[in-house]
């Protein structure tokens, strides 16, 4: 088989379909080569003294892993020097992080969760990184947060590594998604899968089910239907997996189907999901239309929301067309 690398691949999307500037293919790049840096870290385990808390909290309060910060800090240092960006946001920093002025500066803003699925990460079970670029207002070198407030439809690229079994980096222009398996002995990204497709039909979900008792009535009368069976209204068994990593979990539903659920409940009514719209819900919700599925927080499409913060949060129903459309459908009657 001819080995394709992600380089090359870059390069050739761009000679066909003038679809990748420049600019993006080298932020692709850098990104991609810290996916690679932080995979490493990752894989160190305890042996690399990367296990364990930071001893500090984010901004949304949570305790951050010693991984959480590094993998913060190795995307940051990778793409301040390159030029392509004007600035970044993570879900780990409270506010956004201006490219320094010794710098050049692009048109590009990068946005990332630079190790998601924390509570799998001293347990040794598949974590990622997830990121998402969006193109700064024209002439822009110095964006403020307000210009990070674009819906997800604005998005230019977005991906995710998953760092487990393999390490593999999933990854849309808005011309499909395809997928690239790390060869580490070669230290390149190699494309392992051109063009994914979630199917349309699924037996298979994914929803923490210990928080059922605070389920709002769509999503209880969803997953009550799913779990009747194949003698109920649904006539067909459904099987359940949660692994706790969206990144792993969505990776799943990109390859053999399935509907993936984070919906706001009952246990803090003003709080719209614990999933955080511009680092989580707007890149999968890109990758997961551009593989056929679907994704909304019930009521809309994700990808239309208008942001009117960094760090805002949302309801998340994402995966198999008709399985979204079904459960979203619900929340209209
Ligand atoms: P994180 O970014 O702090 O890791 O939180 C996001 C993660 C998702 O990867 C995952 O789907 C979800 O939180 C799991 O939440 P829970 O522990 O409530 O099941
Ligand atoms: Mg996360």
């Amino acid at each position: 088989m001819k080995r394709v690398s992600l380089t090359q691949y870059l390069v050739e999307e761009q000679r066909l379909h003038n679809s990748i500037p420049a600019e993006l293919r080298l932020l692709i790049e850098v990104v991609a080569r810290a996916c690679k840096t932080i995979s490493h870290a990752v894989s160190k385990g305890a042996l690399g003294e990367v296990l364990g808390s930071a001893g500090s909290e984010n901004i949304q309060g949570e305790v951050q892993k010693k991984l959480d910060v590094l993998s913060n800090e190795i995307l940051l240092e990778a793409n301040e020097w390159g030029g392509h960006l004007a600035a970044m946001a993570s879900e780990e920093m409270e506010t956004i992080h201006p490219i320094p002025n010794r710098y050049p500066k692009g048109e590009y803003m990068l946005l990332f969760d630079p190790l998601d699925g924390s509570s799998n990460i001293d347990v040794n079970v598949s974590i990622g990184t997830i990121f998402s670029v969006l193109k700064a207002p024209e002439g822009m070198k110095d964006p403020t947060e307000q210009d990070f407030l674009q819906p997800g439809s604005k998005q230019v690229a977005a991906g995710y590594a998953v760092y487990g079994p393999q390490t593999v980096l999933v990854l849309t222009t808005g011309d499909g998604v395809n997928c690239f398996t790390l060869d580490r002995e070669m230290g390149s990204w190699v494309l392992t899968q051109r063009d994914m497709q979630i199917p349309v039909e699924t037996k298979e979900y994914a929803i923490n089910a210990s928080n059922a008792r605070h389920w709002y009535p769509p999503v209880k009368r969803y997953i009550d239907e799913l779990q009747a069976g194949d003698t109920g209204p649904r006539g067909k068994n459904f099987n359940m997996r949660w692994i706790a990593s969206m990144v792993a979990d969505v990776h799943r539903i990109l390859n053999r189907g399935g509907v993936f659920m984070y919906p706001a409940d009952a246990r803090e009514p003003d709080k719209p999901g614990k999933l955080r719209l511009m680092y989580e819900a707007n890149p999968m919700a890109f990758l997961v239309e551009q593989a056929g599925g679907a994704a909304t927080n019930g009521k809309q499409r994700i990808m239309d929301i208008q942001p009117t913060k960094l760090h805002e949060r949302v309801a998340v129903f994402l995966g198999s067309k008709s399985e979204v459309e079904r459960v979203t459908g619900y929340h209209a009657e």
